[in-house]
């Protein structure tokens, strides 16, 4: 009797730890635009270009407009982390499981400026090592913003 508690327990503890993983788990929304809606100067851009989250959560990136997708740069995501490329024109989804600054672009557009960054969790964990990294033209740009309003945060 007693052990069928203890189990009957152990069950309840454990559905009640995934039923709780999923409620913080949530998910965002980054837009990929030929013009950005709240700045018609600003074209081909992420909005927001710049997202804190938490570890675990999901970014869906959401193509507002033809010929955009999203990449990371593989020299600028955290150690042990993965890296994605999009299909242009597509929907696509990630989830950060590792905690870190994630830096990434459109392929056709990064050297227009179309970059953002992802901030997951404990993001300073290699924040200066992505602020290092080189970039060119448009995208070294943008990102300089990018930094300023990181910067900024807290
Ligand atoms: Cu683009």
């Amino acid at each position: 009797m007693l052990r069928k508690l203890i189990t009957a327990s152990a069950v309840i503890i454990l559905t009640s730890a995934i039923s709780i993983t999923s409620v913080w788990a949530a998910t965002h929304e980054v837009f990929m635009y030929n013009k950005n809606p709240d700045n018609k100067k600003e074209r081909n851009v992420f909005v927001p270009a710049v997202l804190k989250i938490e570890l675990g959560d999901t970014v869906k990136f959401i193509s507002k407009s033809k010929g955009h997708n999203s990449q990371s740069d593989k020299k600028a995501i955290p150690e042990g982390a993965e890296n994605w490329k999009s299909k242009i024109g597509k929907d696509f989804e990630v989830t950060y499981t590792v905690d870190g600054t994630y830096s990434y672009y459109c392929t056709p557009h990064r050297g227009l400026g179309m970059v953002g960054l992802i901030l997951v969790g404990d993001y300073k964990v290699n924040y200066d090592d992505v602020k290092a990294s080189k970039q060119k033209g448009g995208a070294k740009k943008t990102f300089k913003k990018l930094y300023e309003q990181v910067d900024a945060m807290e």
